[in-house]
């Protein structure tokens, strides 16, 4: 079996496309024409876990990448060692465009960005209801996260079991995000399933939320089967055990309806990086509003357009309350 070493690398690093006066000095693979597509569900120490047709490959990125990184979500082009078998490993050539990028901001203080997952379409925050109980704040800055990389947000109310979602209905029906909530008893025995998946079908849905609110508990509820068989082959090719929680995981729906991203638990989620425009854009029904908005308006002083537009029966008041919340979620720091 041909293996892809250190130096196999290199050489490739060097080549250069066949232009015409320009030819590669060896053998080469200048555009990589054998690569396969693949996804990327996982990364651990720079080991990328892919999913390539059916089977899981472990790669690592090719120096030609430079400094772009494959994160979890990603659709990259693979070549070498795709046998899956014990130790081998893979390289990643190329990373698709992107369709979306969640990004997060350590904190507001660290502008330092992690990109939590690409391409996803919708993102689920669950909060528990109780046990830990649910941090508004943080739904709000998960929310401001989703409006500004241009997700759907879908709000997930988990262990009703243990407390009523009313509350928490109320302060968020105003912003019109669509919700699900489950039990522990719903989710053992099935029934919760096909409501959450309702909700699911035919996007890439990343879950984020607090720590211990529920996260991988709902995941593994839509997805056992992945579940068992990724955990199985990234033992075999890493001989390591479980999954680590540092890293998102992207799981499969069944019948190709789509994918979820379980994420390690949140217990801030920066900010730094968000465009206020982006979360304008959010509120369809307030944004043409702005036209009249003084320059560098922060929508919340007393020339803003908003309160205009509001009173002409334009928009819910409520809306522009919660944009404003929004808004002012970003300036925020956390504990407040
Ligand atoms: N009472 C109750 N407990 C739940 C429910 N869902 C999950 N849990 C428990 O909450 C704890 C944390 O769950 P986990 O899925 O690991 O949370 P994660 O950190 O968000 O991934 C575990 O002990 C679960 O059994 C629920 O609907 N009701
Ligand atoms: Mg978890
Ligand atoms: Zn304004």
């Amino acid at each position: 079996m041909r293996r892809y070493g250190k130096h196999t690398d290199e050489d490739d690093i060097r080549s250069r496309p066949n232009r015409k006066g320009n030819r590669p000095r060896t053998h080469i693979r200048p555009k990589h024409e054998d690569a396969i597509e693949g996804m990327v569900l996982t990364v651990d120490r720079g080991r990328l876990t892919c999913l390539v047709d059916d089977r899981i490959v472990m790669a690592m990125k090719a120096r030609e990448l430079g400094r772009k990184a494959a994160v979890v979500g990603d659709r990259v082009a693979i070549v070498g060692d795709m046998t899956g078998k014990k130790d081998s490993l893979a390289r990643i050539v190329r990373i698709a465009d992107r369709k979306s990028v969640l990004r997060r901001t350590a904190d507001d203080d660290d502008p330092y960005e992690r990109v939590i997952v690409a391409n996803a379409d919708q993102l689920a925050i669950v909060t528990a209801l109780a046990d830990p109980e649910p941090r508004p704040r943080l739904i709000d800055r998960c929310l401001v996260a989703a409006f500004d990389a241009g997700l759907e947000p879908l709000l997930v109310m988990t262990k009703s079991d243990l407390a009523s979602p009313d509350k928490l209905l109320e302060l968020y029906g105003h912003l019109d995000i669509p919700y699900v909530v489950t039990s522990r008893a719903e989710l053992e025995s099935g029934d919760a399933v096909g409501r959450v998946r309702e909700q699911l079908d035919g996007r890439i849905t990343a879950f984020v939320g607090h720590s211990g609110v529920g996260k991988t508990t709902l995941v593994n509820s839509l997805v056992p089967e992945e579940r068992r068989r990724l955990t199985g082959h990234v033992n075999a090719v890493t001989g390591r055990g479980r999954h680590t929680t540092t890293s998102a995981l992207a799981l499969p729906l069944a019948g190709d309806a789509g994918w979820v991203v379980d994420t390690p638990g949140l217990r801030s989620f920066g900010l730094h990086h968000v465009d206020p425009s982006r979360v304008i854009h959010a509120f369809p029904d307030l944004e043409p509003g702005t036209e009249g908005c003084p320059r560098a308006c922060s929508h919340d002083e007393p020339d803003c357009a908003l309160d205009a537009w509001v009173a002409e029966g334009h928009a819910d008041p409520a809306r522009l309350y919660s944009l404003r919340r929004m808004l002012a979620t970003k300036e925020r720091t956390e504990g407040d």
